[in-house]
């Protein structure tokens, strides 16, 4: 076991620079074995440092050190000390030149930060530490600096040689090599550098801004992708132009550029002038891609480019600020989203990933607010909490403020703040400027971690006809933060009088009703809000459209839940409350052998799949069940065999039940014509492809057919896919290894088709055992360094295969827990993203919480743990 405990890194200890970086001047000499950079920093002391800095420290990680000068002398042995991870120059002068050459091996740079090597290009991840890997540089994000960095490579292998802002040199070299320079006017931290070299082919397109500048749009892919560019283009012109109409904010430099890479830790990344893509979050064609992908495709494309404003030019000035970016920069993408498509669908999607996975996080050992106060590893950071509630929080500002005085808020953030490295507290301050909002309150959310809750409670007054609601909040402790302050909460809600309708809403003391949804602010921890003029006993619908990142308890009726699924004026609102009988019915169920489905499920249901009149892509949400994850993270001691087959059980009810009509809808819903990413068209397919996997659930013989024929009739991925996986989970066992083999054979040189069979396999409930999972490591398309085929087979089984993933004997722990060992050394933050599933393991019932326990600590056992894993397994494993 690993001896030396990583260093844990405090916001109180925040010091600002000693040293500032005003320019850094980069070669890259890129060769087959290995690279040479030499690096040329103007670097002078900080004005605003707060001691006497006695020495220049540069962090440096996996770099041989070559030489050392300082305006121009060589620094002999004994002038500056080599301590691996830092590089320290004793007493330099106020302002001077420093340069360094390095070596580095980007082909054995199997953890994929700094430079390394995928499919034979070069190519840079560096957020949020990884330029210490390229050369040695004060390696932290308020160091800001101006960039001229000069590539030289083969000119045969690598005739693409990319790097930030504008390229202003090129030309040929000896040996047949070439080069080619590029100038960054805007300064930037290190971590936002990125350069690529390759055989790329470039798709080009142009952009005329507000003001009239016409931007240069390429995408740079390997050739065998040139047909699969179209939809992130379209999507980057669209993201474009809603952040100048949406908040005014306009292109800055001539060129802006994407290129696709297959291996990458995460999803994309937001470099200035030069976004580099994981290859799923970019390439797409209706054939092979499915609706999912494109939507995702469009959001990643927009948030990355978001970042230009939200993260670049306005960037962060420590990680703890990371959601400064990632919050705002995510519900800036949200309403993007919404806004190309379903508002209320993607409110939906964006709740059910809170709901399910935040809260999970705000539950368990890694809990931490949105600006945290400690890390060990940055990189376990970036989580759904600093994104998704980061971004929920920005939303709340939003609300609260409305959307005139929050774009002037922004307006006032990117103007105060263009060109500097600033705090969430310094978001905030901008919104309050410029609304006149006191946020005092407010900016609890991002110190406090946890879900607060919020306890609701009711009573009708007939004779007064005053209906009363009392709400409590209280918020749970999580490691290291007990007896919580209450927060402020906008509350939104609604009352429904018999007829379904909403009622004006008048608070007492108010002389007219202020509309049908009010949004209330809680701040303590408990108020009592009287509306009055209520002639009878009003339904509530709460916390409408998701109005804050919390958990509501109150005790509707089944018959309530079904009156507001049909009809409360929100939509999010209907669907939580069809997700709330759902959830009422399958736990009714659990552990319950005789007990029965509810017939009103069955026939909301119903109503639902024959209701042509709503909205389909609402109703095609709200026939999707609440998923297993979503039911143990409402449990607690869970049961996760008994959770199964509890819902397993309502699914084949409704779906026997519902032959029929079943039956009906996947007729109706013809695919079109034309394939197109539209609200109706993508609720339409959904719809087919759900009546088809439940029928098939439930083996009917008709559904049989009608699979098979879409299989291969089909001429849109969505489709494929969705007759595949309704057949791989079907008792069919014949037609699902057919199937399989078929589409494989079909689309065996598709790394991102192969991707989904892959996951559709591991994420089986019905096929995907662990015998089955790891016959899927063993085949001739998984590789160990692709993390996307480890997300895809390992991640798959053990994040969304839950009744395998936890079978009782713990084996698929063991499995989890050897994976992380065997990935640990390799690449250490996909190991550390593997951990998540066991990390809970104090959630769930002991004959799980044992086996994941024992897992944990076999993965505490290895020797020279990563620092990634280190933190997590021991803050998980901590009593
Ligand atoms: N900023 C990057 C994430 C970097 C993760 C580094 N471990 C992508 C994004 O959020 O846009
Ligand atoms: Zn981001």
């Amino acid at each position: 076991m690993r001896t030396n405990q990583p260093k844990t890194i405090y916001l109180s200890e925040y010091r600002v620079p000693d040293f500032l970086v005003d320019h850094v001047d980069l070669r890259f000499e890129l060769f087959e074995d290995g690279a040479r950079v030499h690096s040329t920093l103007s670097v002078r002391r900080n004005p605003e440092a707060t001691g006497p800095a006695e020495q220049l420290e540069l962090n440096g990680d996996s770099l041989t050190l070559e030489s050392v000068h300082l305006d121009g002398r060589e620094l002999q042995a004994g002038q500056f000390e080599d301590r691996g991870e830092l590089l320290l120059v004793p007493s330099v002068p106020d302002a001077f030149e420093l340069q360094v050459v390095t070596w580095i091996e980007p082909q054995n740079n199997t953890r994929l930060e700094g430079l390394y090597k995928s499919s034979g290009m070069f190519c840079t991840q560096c957020e949020a530490e990884g330029f210490r890997c390229i050369t040695y540089f004060p390696d932290r994000p308020d160091v800001m600096s101006r960039y001229r960095t000069r590539i030289e490579a083969d000119k045969a292998s690598y005739p693409i040689l990319l790097s930030n802002g504008n390229d202003v040199e090129r030309g040929d070299l000896d040996g047949g090599r070439h080069f080619v320079t590029w100038e960054d006017p805007f300064p930037k931290p290190s971590y936002l550098f990125a350069l690529v070299a390759g055989d790329l082919v470039e798709k080009k397109d142009r952009f005329t801004t507000m003001s009239g500048r016409d931007i240069d749009l390429r995408i740079y892919v390997e050739p065998r992708n040139a047909t699969k560019t179209g939809h992130a283009m379209d999507s980057l012109k669209r993201a474009m132009r809603w952040d100048e109409e949406v908040y005014g904010r306009e292109y800055d430099l001539d060129i802006f550029m994407i290129v696709a890479v297959d291996d990458f830790n995460m999803g994309a990344m937001e470099n200035k002038g030069l976004n580099i893509f994981n290859s799923s979050c970019v390439l797409a064609s209706p054939e092979s891609e499915t609706d999912m992908a494109f939507q995702r495709i469009e959001a990643i494309v927009a948030h990355e480019y978001f970042h230009n404003w939200s993260g670049n030019r306005v960037t962060c000035r420590d990680w703890f600020q990371l959601s400064l970016k990632e919050g705002f920069t995510v519900f800036r993408d949200s309403r993007f989203s919404a806004d190309m498509g379903s508002p209320t669908v993607k409110r939906i999607e964006d709740a059910t990933l809170l709901r399910t996975a935040q809260f999970a996080e705000d539950a368990g050992p890694m809990a931490h607010p949105v600006r945290p106060a400690s890390y060990m590893e940055i990189s376990n950071f970036y989580t759904l909490t600093i994104y998704e509630k980061g971004a929920e929080v920005v939303r709340m500002i939003h609300t609260l403020l409305g959307p005139d005085l929050f774009r002037k808020g922004s307006d006032l953030y990117f103007q105060r703040h263009d060109g500097q490295a600033v705090t969430t507290d310094d978001f905030v301050r901008a919104m309050e400027d410029a609304s006149g909002r006191d946020l005092g309150q407010f900016r609890l959310w991002y110190e406090q971690a946890g879900t607060p809750v919020l306890t609701v409670e009711d009573d009708y007054d007939e004779a007064g006809q005053v209906y009363r609601l009392t709400v409590r909040q209280s918020i749970p402790d999580t490691p290291g933060q007990t007896g919580k302050k209450p927060q402020h909460i906008p509350f939104a809600l609604g009352l429904l009088d018999q007829d379904g309708n909403d009622l004006p809403l008048a608070l007492a003391g108010e002389e007219a009703p202020g509309g049908s949804t009010r949004v209330l602010e809680l701040t303590d921890e408990e108020h009592v809000f009287e509306f009055t003029g209520i002639d009878s006993r009003p339904v509530p619908s709460l916390l409408r459209d998701f109005s804050a990142p919390v958990r509501v308890n109150y005790p509707w009726s089944r018959d309530q839940l079904m009156f507001l699924m049909s009809h409360d004026s929100d939509g999010f609102n209907r669907w939580d409350a069809g997700q709330r009988l759902a959830v009422d019915v399958i736990r009714e169920l659990s552990g319950h052998a005789d007990a029965s489905v509810d017939d009103r499920l069955v026939q909301a249901c119903r109503t639902l799949l024959n209701d042509q009149d709503a909205d389909q892509a609402l109703v095609a949400k709200m026939l999707q069940l609440p998923s297993e994850a979503y039911l143990i993270e409402l449990s607690d001691g869970a049961d996760v065999q008994i959770i199964h087959h509890a819902r397993e059980r309502v699914l084949k009810a409704l779906a026997t039940a519902l032959r029929d009509d079943l039956l009906a809808c996947y007729r109706r819903q013809q695919p079109a014509e034309h394939y197109q990413v539209t609200p109706e068209d993508v609720a339409s397919r959904s719809l087919r492809n759900m009546a088809l996997a439940w029928l098939l659930h439930i083996g009917d013989e008709q559904a049989r057919e009608l699979a098979l024929e879409q299989f291969h009739s089909a001429t849109n991925m969505t489709d494929q896919s969705g007759a595949l996986r309704a057949l791989v989970n079907s008792p069919f066992g014949d037609d699902r290894s057919r199937t399989l083999d078929a589409f494989y054979q079909q689309w065996h040189q598709d790394p991102q088709v192969v991707e989904q069979w892959f996951s559709i396999q591991a994420a089986s409930p019905v096929s995907g055992d662990l015998a089955a999972v790891r016959r899927l490591l063993e085949h001739e398309a998984f590789d160990w360094k692709n993390p996307n085929k480890i997300r895809c087979v390992v991640g798959a089984f053990a994040g969304q295969n839950l009744a395998h993933f936890h079978e009782q004997d713990g084996s698929g722990y063991q499995f989890l827990a050897d994976t992380i060992r065997r990935l640990d050394d390799s690449n250490p933050q996909i190991a550390a993203r593997l951990c998540a599933p066991l990390t809970r393991w104090r959630k769930f019932a002991h004959v799980y919480s044992e086996g994941m326990r024992k897992a944990l600590e076999s993965v505490r056992e290895k020797d020279g743990l990563s620092r990634d894993v280190y933190e997590i397994v021991h803050k998980s494993l901590a009593d």
